[in-house]
């Protein structure tokens, strides 16, 4: 799943005029690189984010996600939590809801329902202005389990399918780096209940690892990505297209060999 920001602090004037030309021209590159998914937000939910207007984030993804379906045969996905957007972004033609909240917002879950559309429910705790603010667990993995459990429930009665539910710890979403390392480790348990997304690319979480913030987070994103595929993960939400795949390729094409020198016995000599 490729990133595509169509927020204020992502805009190259500063906010005014999104360049919907320069957007293509960045879908056309993950496309060909090999994304299968191309993710629209319009909602900066970055820690200390300000929440966004409902109608100024139709206006920032409507006709982004519009342009896209017209122009490439892909799936979009669109980030949001508010119920009003996941409607427009489906007339649209998005494929796919993508929510930081889990459908928690009012009328979000039954908008969501509502489309057909696959969904994937991601944990946070508390909200973007100040989830970051000494974040507190007992077992961090236990907990974002639960509450995956406890909201893909609730979306089976609302009437969406379980098999188009995809589950989402959330890194960086109110956890603090041993938090994201704890569930990092722990990503086998999730990836058990079903499919799993993650995205941890270009976190802050990286950054601290790398302790530098200047550095440029490329490897460590495409490192973390890989790590979680191996562990599991059905889907990998990155800035980095083309050197996610190529890693991820690598990985896969040595899983095949692995399985088929299994199968002409190679280590059964
Ligand atoms: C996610 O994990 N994340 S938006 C801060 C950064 C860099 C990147 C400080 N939407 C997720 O990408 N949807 C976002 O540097 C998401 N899972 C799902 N499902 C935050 C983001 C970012 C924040």
């Amino acid at each position: 799943m490729g990133i595509l920001n169509v927020t204020p602090d992502s805009f190259s004037d500063g906010g005014r005029f999104y360049r919907l030309d320069d957007a293509m021209v960045q879908v056309d590159a993950m496309l060909r690189f090999g994304a299968d998914i191309i993710d629209v937000g319009g909602e900066s939910t970055r820690p200390g984010a300000q929440a966004v207007e409902e109608q100024a984030e139709i206006d920032r993804v409507v006709p982004v996600i519009e342009a896209i379906s017209s122009r490439f045969d892909v799936v979009v996905s669109v980030d949001t939590s508010k119920a009003s957007v996941i409607s427009a972004a489906h007339s649209a033609g998005a494929g796919m809801v993508n929510d930081v909240r889990a459908l928690r917002e009012p009328g979000a879950l039954a908008a969501a329902a509502a489309t057909r559309l696959p969904v994937c429910l991601m944990h946070m705790k508390g909200e973007p202005r100040t989830m970051q603010q000494s974040p507190h667990y007992e077992n961090v993995t236990t907990e974002v389990v639960d509450f995956l459990m406890g909201r893909r429930k609730a979306c089976i009665e609302a009437g969406i399918r379980a098999d188009q539910i995809v589950l989402d710890p959330g890194f960086g979403f109110g956890k603090t780096l041993t938090h994201n390392l704890e569930l990092l480790s722990g990503l086998g348990v999730l990836c058990e209940q079903g499919p799993v997304l993650t995205g941890l690319s270009r976190k802050r979480m990286l950054g601290e690892i790398l302790g530098d913030d200047s550095a440029s987070r490329v490897t460590a994103s495409v490192t973390a990505a890989l790590l979680c595929v191996q562990r599991g993960a059905s889907i990998v939400r990155v800035h980095d297209v083309e050197q996610t795949v190529q890693a991820i390729a690598v990985h896969l094409a040595a899983s095949s060999a692995d399985l088929q020198s299994v199968s002409t016995g190679y280590w059964n000599r």
